[in-house]
């Protein structure tokens, strides 16, 4: 259940899909290509304990049982997936995920499938979410919220860059590492944009409107959560909320927010500009792209190269008391995930290609 207690407390939320209409590497990169294996085997990692769960998957901690590394491995049934016909968002987040290397995306490390299941082998981010964080302070200071918003917007930018918008910006799928810098996790609902300038190429009288304004559009997206995020950090809740989903649609579509007494003025502004109805208009989606957001005054001081090294200093660094410490994560009731359906060889065509 969602819910408000005196404005400031929400459940963790659940991301859906019912409005989805589809189916530079740096310095600081620890990882390369290289290192997305294929040679194992689920058996070569002991599970340790769930840290996550989803509609139709878990995130278990795991140990390498050779080298004793420690990972998150999200595990998702491949019934469920069909079931909850998300075969398509699965492999786009394959895809997507092995295509980036970025200091604030989650490194995917391997990924494998047999008749039951996809297992997808990620670095372990031990600090947990930003959710827990925020709840627990209830709200973040200007320069708390500065720092985050600022790995955000370079993490967007350089999925942007690659075509690929996110579409779930939220509290929930931004994790904490140890020294308590940013990583985005969760690409479930990521797409990349397919190279739509082509279009253009017909007879301009004869194009439709569709096809003139589309292009581009999609990263728009991506710059409005922006802007609810910003907001819910300084808030402690977010812009528009409601008991019930149709209630914050309409207040989304209404174009008014009310705005929480403490919120800073000048990241007021840039709330503003982000939250924006016209996605033509809004900061982000313009010829400029995200330097508009990154000259905005909000930012100023933030020097966006040692932002994308990872030099500035984490406002909250977690504690981490031994190497696949939990503690970070909430408890979740362990689940036999070996139990998944074994799927007939009809069914597990729409895999061969994972
Ligand atoms: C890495 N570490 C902790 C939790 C995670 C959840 C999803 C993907 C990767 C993760």
């Amino acid at each position: 259940m969602a819910e408000w207690v005196n404005g400031v407390i929400r459940s963790r939320q659940e991301s859906i899909d019912s409005l989805c209409s589809s189916s530079a590497k740096t310095t600081t990169d620890e990882y390369s290509d290289d290192d997305i294996k294929d040679e194992y085997d689920i058996d070569d990692f002991a599970i340790i304990k769930t840290i996550g769960t989803g509609t139709f998957g878990r995130v278990l901690l795991c140990k390498n049982k050779q080298t004793e590394d420690y990972g998150a491995m999200k595990i998702l049934s491949l019934a469920d997936v069909i079931r909850l016909k998300q075969v398509e968002h699965v492999k786009n987040e394959k895809n997507i995920l092995q295509e980036i290397h970025n200091p604030f995306i989650v490194n995917l490390l391997w990924c494998n499938r047999d008749e039951t299941c996809i297992y997808m082998l990620f670095e372990y981010v031990c600090g947990g979410e930003l959710f827990s964080y925020l709840r627990n302070a209830g709200r973040f200071t200007t320069s708390t919220g500065n720092f985050y918003s600022a790995e955000i917007v370079s993490a967007l930018e350089y999925l942007h860059s690659k075509n690929i918008v996110y579409r779930d910006l939220k509290p929930e799928n931004l994790l904490l590492d140890r020294e308590g810098h940013l990583k985005i996790t969760d690409f479930g609902f990521a797409k990349k944009l397919t190279d739509r300038t082509w279009t253009l190429c017909g007879t301009p009288e004869y194009l439709a409107p569709e096809i003139i304004q589309s292009k581009g559009h999609n990263k728009a997206v991506d710059w409005w959560a922006l802007g609810v995020l910003i907001y819910e950090m300084l808030a402690g809740y977010p812009p528009f909320y409601d008991d019930n989903p149709f209630g914050i649609y309409e207040k989304i579509l209404s174009g008014k927010i009310e705005w929480a007494k403490h919120i800073d003025p000048v990241a007021k502004d840039l709330i503003k500009k982000l939250l924006v109805q016209d996605r033509t208009k809004r900061l982000g989606n313009m010829k400029s792209g995200a330097e508009d957001i990154k000259r905005h005054r909000w930012f100023k001081g933030i020097d966006w190269q040692e932002v994308i090294q990872r030099k500035l200093i984490p406002p909250i660094v977690p504690k981490i008391m031994y190497d696949g410490d939990t503690s970070n994560f909430d408890d979740y009731p362990e689940s036999d995930w070996r139990s998944a359906r074994t799927l007939e060889d009809s069914e597990l065509k729409l895999f061969d290609d994972f």
